[in-house]
């Protein structure tokens, strides 16, 4: 399989508004914004989704909701936000590399249909 458009931004081989980085995480806008605040955060690693996580990767989980306690705060979030992963076709997934969607700066309908 290629790489995936996520692959290619964290390259920096396409632009992207990168809003957070570290050695294991990265976070940018979301190019079809659906709240005023729509923020991606990715593992660098490659995992397609959640179905293909390992034990091996429970810390680098942890650190990527860690990360994105962070961005919302630094994106000062102080009214909530919703945090979304979309796995598999019956989701909606359509880039097949993990990501968590932050979602913000509205009020967010449930369910989300
Ligand atoms: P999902 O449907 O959960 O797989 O979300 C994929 C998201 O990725 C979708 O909201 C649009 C966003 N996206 C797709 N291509 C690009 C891109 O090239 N740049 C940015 N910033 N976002 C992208």
């Amino acid at each position: 399989m290629g790489k995936t458009i996520f692959s290619k931004i964290i390259d920096k081989e396409i632009p992207a508004d990168i809003v957070y980085e570290d050695d294991q995480v990265l976070a940018f806008r979301d190019i079809v914004p659906q709240a005023p605040v729509h923020i991606l955060v990715i593992p660098k690693k490659p995992i397609l989704n959640l179905k293909h996580v390992e034990p091996e990767d429970q810390d680098l989980l942890g650190h990527l909701l860690l990360s994105v306690k962070k961005i919302a705060q630094q994106e000062g979030l102080s009214n909530g936000y919703r945090v979304v992963i979309n796995n598999g076709t019956d989701a909606g997934q359509t880039v097949d590399h993990l990501h968590f969607h932050i979602l913000a700066g509205r009020s967010l309908l449930w369910p989300p249909g």
